[in-house]
């Protein structure tokens, strides 16, 4: 169900394709024995018609089949589709491919024919030709598809795969604030390194498990964090996708970023994510909380409970504390001193599994169709 963009097939070159095609025949010819001649010719002019078209016809439909299919994507998925490499173009693509698929069948069939029905041995070899003529001719007209096709791969390839049946949780901030550190830190395990369309930037897919229920967390670098008039096509494309998926947003809060944006911009961009992704629980965390000029008094007892639990578990009865600011609700957390972490994991976890519970009989965040 989720899709792994990394898994996408490469296709070969028309020329490449072909050329497999063609020595296949070659072999398969070579091992047709007949000591009669035109019995012979016919059945190794038949043999080579046969396999060149049926590794051209299976090799492309194959293709078809590997790549993922639009009409059974989630929602977000398309949408990242259409963003990345466009929905019309990718459904042409492959259809080519389909349509080369058949033509091929066809041209190989009716030459057979030809060749059954005659005892001329010079017009089986020349029907034999005359069709890898024009199976050539189709192969080369795919071609301009598998190329644009060996290219979509390169950018599909770095698209982030969330599994939509799966709770998943968007980390948004301003730049530099600390969202893939915190995605690391919350994560068991490394995270996975994606990409959005419009953008060279990394993107951490990271997960961690709870009562064995798995959840996720997708990071938005440059996608959340400058004002919406200065976006182009792709990027709204981009941003229009996240509608589809996260039942929880985080959102970071750097204070006083250093050289970074002011906090009333901050502030005026968690409005405008707010706006963006509505129906969502918001948790605001006040980031890189080991940089503050006064620490909450409970930082250190904090981190001393949070350290024993990481190493020998979490007693049942143990409270969850989290450095909730009282005036302003955010909650304090470090990633790179790994504190307020645990707290926080049980804290979106419990948003994430309300929000489900709150609607049991509906299907998952972007898995409905249009
Ligand atoms: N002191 C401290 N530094 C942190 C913390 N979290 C992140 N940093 C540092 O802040 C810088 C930016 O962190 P990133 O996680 O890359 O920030 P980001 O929001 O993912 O940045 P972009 O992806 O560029 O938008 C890095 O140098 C981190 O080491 C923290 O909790 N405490
Ligand atoms: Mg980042």
């Amino acid at each position: 169900m989720k899709i792994v963009w990394k898994s996408i097939p490469t296709v070969l070159f028309h020329d490449e394709l072909l050329d497999k095609a063609y020595s296949r025949a070659t072999k398969a010819a070579d091992r047709v024995d007949d000591s009669h001649r035109v019995f012979r010719v016919r059945k190794q002019m038949n043999r080579m018609l046969q396999t060149a078209s049926d590794v051209i016809a299976e090799t492309l439909l194959e293709w078809v089949t590997d790549w993922p299919s639009l009409d059974k994507l989630p929602v977000f998925d398309e949408a990242m589709v259409e963003a990345a490499v466009g929905c019309d173009d990718f459904r042409h693509h492959l259809s080519m491919l389909q349509w080369g698929a058949k033509q091929v069948r066809n041209i190989a069939g009716q030459n057979q024919k030809k060749i059954t029905r005659t005892a001329n041995v010079e017009f089986m070899h020349e029907s034999r030709r005359e069709a890898y003529g024009r199976i050539s001719s189709i192969v080369r007209q795919v071609g301009p598809s598998l190329e644009w096709l060996n290219q979509a791969r390169e950018t599909l390839r770095k698209l982030p795969s969330i599994d939509p049946l799966e709770p998943c949780i968007v980390v948004a901030g301003a730049p530099n604030v600390g969202k893939s550190a915190l995605i690391n830190s919350l994560s068991s395990g490394k995270p996975e390194v994606a990409s959005y369309p419009f953008t060279t930037k990394q993107l951490h897919v990271g997960h961690f498990e709870l009562r064995r229920l798995k959840y996720q967390l997708v990071d938005t670098p440059g996608l959340l964090d400058r004002p919406m008039q200065e976006r182009n096509l792709i990027e709204m494309q981009a941003i229009a996708a996240l509608r589809h998926i996260g039942s929880v947003v985080i959102f970071l809060y750097e204070p006083s970023q250093e050289g970074g944006i002011s906090d009333e911009e901050q502030l005026h961009l968690l409005e405008e994510v707010r706006e963006l992704m509505p129906e969502r629980d918001f948790v605001v965390i006040r980031s890189k909380g080991d940089k503050a000029a006064q620490r909450d008094e409970r930082w250190d007892e904090i981190a001393t409970a949070e350290a024993a639990w990481v190493k020998d578990g979490r007693p049942i009865d143990a409270e969850i504390n989290l450095l909730t600011d009282s005036e302003t609700d955010y909650i304090t957390a470090s990633a790179t001193e790994n504190v307020g972490l645990e707290a926080l994991r049980l804290h979106i976890a419990k948003l994430a599994n309300a929000q489900r519970q709150d609607r049991p009989m509906e299907l998952p965040e972007g898995w409905h169709r249009r």
